[in-house]
């Protein structure tokens, strides 16, 4: 199981899997973070194809194609605001990722990378989302097989250290790995 699902710092624009996750808002229009690294690297037809979508709930996915990315498709989803916990932002999250992930299977999508939903501008706080992001990954997977690959992008050292200690990877003294997960 855990042979599906990788760890890595870096940029998720750079990603070369079938589909990136973006962490978007409820307009779908682009916006500063993830959302827009990934309109920048994709280009303005990314833009237009979002334009034809009508935005998205909170909590829901929808699919775009990748255009200038290495990535063939996009799929963008809306993490919820954080406001104090007590609003379901936990179950919005987990939807997030099992939205996002069930596009994938029905496009027949193999690999598909996630940035850390909602953990930027909206404020969850990261040890409680990567909770979420990891629990909810590793039980999709127990029932769709066709997905072989997961990867959690971590963009800077606080958030790959954070979801490799979830993932209970072990770690040297220098917060490196010991062994490759
Ligand atoms: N690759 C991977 N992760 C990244 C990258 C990148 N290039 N850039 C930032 N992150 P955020 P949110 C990380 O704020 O909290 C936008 O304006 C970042 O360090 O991008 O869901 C949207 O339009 C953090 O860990 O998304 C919405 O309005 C994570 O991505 C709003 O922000 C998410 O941070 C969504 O807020």
């Amino acid at each position: 199981m855990s042979a599906r699902i990788s760890v890595v710092e870096g940029d998720i624009t750079q990603q070369r899997v079938d589909a990136i996750v973006n962490a978007a808002n409820s307009s779908l229009l682009g916006g500063g973070g993830v959302d827009g690294a990934i309109h920048r690297a994709a280009g303005l037809e990314l833009l237009a194809e979002c334009r034809t979508l009508g935005g998205c709930p909170t909590g829901e996915a929808r699919m775009t194609r990748g255009y200038r990315l290495s990535a063939r498709w996009v799929i963008h989803t809306v993490g919820p605001v954080w406001r104090g916990g007590d609003h379901g932002e936990d179950a919005l999250l987990a939807s997030c990722y099992r939205n996002s992930l069930a596009l994938a299977v029905e496009h027949g999508i193999h690999s598909i990378a996630f940035p850390a939903i909602s953990t930027g501008v909206y404020g969850f706080p990261l040890g409680q989302a990567t909770r979420i992001a990891v629990a909810e990954v590793r039980r999709f997977l127990e029932q769709a097989e066709t997905i072989e690959q997961v990867v959690f992008v971590c963009f800077g050292r606080r958030a790959y250290e954070t979801y490799v200690a979830v993932m209970g990877y072990p770690l040297n003294s220098l917060g490196q790995l010991k062994a490759d997960p």
